[in-house]
């Protein structure tokens, strides 16, 4: 394949997992940079484009789907990219214990039929693999770095370790030039609604308005190192900017538990979250992560990277966003 810049061409980026949290922040991101962006599409009865309602004009769409290695072939043939950033997941932790074998399919296998995609297609572009704070799991050592040992707690964790030694391998094995971000949680006013920050932010808008009068949650104790999604893909691009391709840790380097999260978000509205959060055992897990602290001092060190949105302003923003929605009281 032709190097798409050798003209003077702009640079192009295949994205999948374009319509998700991180695919709508990143397309943002690197149209901003000029990029033409590629979205990866899969078929569904009705397309689920709200995340980036406002960029489908400037982004072009290309069918295809991660359990498809031929729409994975034809996506990268008709993109000609330079980067490829692969987002696309079964991403709900709870859905990987009810569906592991479609998880592993999307998650792990998935990604080896894109390697194989790109290996074939375009040996020369650079990739992104959305690894993820899961894989350290029952975590052996505080903070977790590059060098923490994995041990996943979910059939999502275990994809994802598989789909990172994958990433590693075709790096090693093939010279290809294959990033894998270590992303701890981030959030954002665009977060999936079953995640415990868009649940929680939700209900404490409906609440302020009258609507509800309590949030039910399960785990309250677990610990997560939550940082805003704007500032996360921006680690990801840089990844694919380096000399050399590497594993990179993006975090923040602080962590709460769930119920501070819950102190924070009703503080937005001035309410004691304690009259209007109750737990229900059907929200634990069959395992569960009990503690993430990240540090990500080598990205600071080597990429330049460091967290812009803090803890309390990622948590009011998705406050905000879910009282601006529902309107005036
Ligand atoms: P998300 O909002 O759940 O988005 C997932 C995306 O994957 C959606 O665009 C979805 O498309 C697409 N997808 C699912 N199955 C697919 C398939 N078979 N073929 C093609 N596309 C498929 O996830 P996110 O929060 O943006 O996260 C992005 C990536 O980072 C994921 O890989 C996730 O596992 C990983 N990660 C996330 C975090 C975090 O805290 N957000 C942390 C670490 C790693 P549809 O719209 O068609 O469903
Ligand atoms: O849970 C606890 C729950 O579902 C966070 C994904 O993006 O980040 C995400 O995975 C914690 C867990 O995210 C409820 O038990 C309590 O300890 O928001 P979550 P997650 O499982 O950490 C990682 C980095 C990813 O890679 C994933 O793709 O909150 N919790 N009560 C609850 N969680 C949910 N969802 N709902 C509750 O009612």
């Amino acid at each position: 394949m032709s190097d798409p810049t050798a003209s003077g061409e702009r640079r192009r980026a295949l994205v999948t997992g374009i319509t998700g949290q991180d695919g709508s922040y990143l397309a943002e991101f690197l149209l901003e940079r000029g990029y033409e962006v590629y979205g990866l599409l899969r078929r569904s009865s009705s397309p689920s484009l709200d995340r980036i309602e406002h960029l489908v004009e400037r982004i072009h769409f290309v069918g295809g789907d991660l359990l498809d290695q031929s729409s994975l072939v034809r996506a990268i043939q008709e993109s000609r990219p330079c980067e490829i950033y692969n987002l696309a997941a079964q991403s709900f932790v709870p859905t990987s214990f009810a569906e592991p074998v479609h998880t592993a399919e999307v998650n792990a296998v998935g990604v080896v039929r894109l390697l194989e995609a790109m290996r074939q297609v375009a040996p020369e572009a650079r990739m992104y693999q959305a690894s993820t704070s899961e894989m350290f799991g029952k975590v052996r050592t505080s903070p977790q770095n590059e060098k923490t040992a994995f041990h996943p707690r979910s059939p999502y964790g275990v994809s994802k370790v598989y789909a990172h030694w994958a990433t590693v391998n075709h790096r090693e094995a093939f010279d290809l030039f294959t990033c894998s971000g270590i992303l701890f949680n981030h959030e954002s006013p665009r977060r999936g609604e079953e995640f415990v920050t868009q649940k929680v932010a939700r209900s404490v808008a409906r609440i302020e308005r009258g609507l509800d009068s309590e949030v039910t949650l399960g785990n309250l104790d677990a610990r997560r190192d939550w940082g805003h999604a704007a500032d996360y893909v921006r680690a990801m691009w840089a990844m694919l900017q380096e000399d050399e391709p590497d594993d990179f840790v993006i975090a923040t380097g602080t962590t709460r538990t769930v119920a501070e999260l819950c102190e924070v978000a009703f503080g937005c509205v001035g309410r004691d979250w304690r009259d209007h959060v109750r737990t229900d055992p059907a929200f634990l897990r069959p395992a569960e992560v009990e503690l993430l602290v990240g540090d990500a001092t080598k990205s600071r060190e080597v990429l330049g990277w460091e967290p812009e949105i803090s803890f309390e302003e990622l948590v009011e923003e998705m406050v905000a966003a879910h009282l601006a929605a529902l309107g005036e009281a």
